[in-house]
């Protein structure tokens, strides 16, 4: 069974050759992506097993996705083909209206992914896995999706496996009340937070990392983990504080740098590494990934990474 299962949406990704609105954008790029498939490709990336439980079209990007994800040794053995419903697309529109971030616009409603349910869920499958990792897009996919994630979790609980949670909250999914009240049971219930400052606004009215970790902790988690994009990230347990910076990079595209960010920082922790190393490892991959078009691309081996660090260190 595989070291770490996801659970959630994986689609094609269309992403603009230039910059600006995507009215004026002539020519885009195929990638596939999403939050929980990306977290697959990084943990495997890492050297670790990784599978994923989703749904995806009986059609030609299905089939696109499932290649890309066989090809990156992501046991999809527990994805479905459903014949009625289209696998899901978006679009990236980069660097517009604010420079040097992107937007994600979905034509996701009623996709296959979206018909994930309970009965998907394999409990052998789950149960014997090493980390369980969700984000909060999943929960926001439909209702059924929804009561898929609440029951995942609860297996997962039940049978001790650790389960992770990245908020990655997307307004354009929901609204941010529902996500909170949908959200924070499930916080509740994870081992690994990952967040950002953003997030923790919504969930819980605090912005300050430091401040946010502290109260995150209290509610259930052991580790927390706070993204501030530039400005580095912090891990947070009882009695320690970690901070990184983060790594320069030339900005091409943010999309996905957070999925490799906790793939490697959750492979890291199950290599038995250290928090400060695991942080150092997350942030070499956010920092790569934004260096290009494409969510799983660039998301680096650990040779790749010891390379990136050794290369800092010759200056
Ligand atoms: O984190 C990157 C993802 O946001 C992107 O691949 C698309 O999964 C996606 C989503 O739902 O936004």
């Amino acid at each position: 069974m595989p070291d770490a299962v996801s659970m959630g949406e994986v689609m094609v990704q269309f992403n603009s050759l230039t910059k600006g609105p995507l009215r004026h954008v002539t020519y885009f790029e195929k990638h596939a992506a999403g939050a929980e498939a990306n977290f697959t490709v990084g943990v495997v990336r890492m050297g670790l097993t990784a599978g994923l439980i989703s749904r995806v079209g009986d059609d030609e990007f299905g089939r696109y996705i499932l290649s890309i994800l066989r090809g990156e040794g992501v046991d999809v053995s527990r994805v479905i083909t459903d014949d009625e419903a289209p696998t899901g697309i978006y679009f990236v529109q980069r660097g517009y209206p604010i420079p040097g971030k992107s937007l994600s616009i979905y034509y996701r409603k009623g996709s296959a992914a979206s018909r994930l349910s309970p009965q998907d869920l394999d409990h052998q499958y789950l149960s014997r896995s090493k980390v369980f990792h969700i984000t909060g897009i999943t929960p926001a996919l439909s209702e059924t999706a929804r009561a898929a994630t609440y029951r995942a979790v609860k297996m997962a609980k039940e049978a001790h496996v650790k389960v992770s949670l990245d908020t990655n909250i997307r307004p354009r999914l929901w609204d941010v009340e529902e996500a909170r009240k949908i959200l924070l049971p499930l916080v509740k219930q994870t081992d690994i937070l990952l967040t950002d400052p953003q997030d923790s606004e919504i969930l819980i009215g605090v912005s300050d990392p430091e401040k946010a970790s502290k109260t995150f902790l209290k509610m259930g988690p052991s580790i927390t983990v706070l993204k501030m994009g530039r400005k580095g990230s912090l891990a947070t347990t009882i009695d320690k504080t970690i901070r990184q910076d983060t790594f320069e990079a030339l900005v091409e595209d943010v999309t996905g740098a957070g999925d490799a960010f906790a793939a490697c920082f959750i492979s890291s922790l199950l290599k038995g590494w250290s928090l400060k190393k695991a942080l150092e490892v997350a942030n070499v991959a956010g920092s790569l990934v934004v260096t290009v078009r494409g969510d799983v691309e660039n998301i680096p081996t650990m040779q790749d990474i010891d390379k990136f660090l050794e290369s800092l260190k010759k200056g």
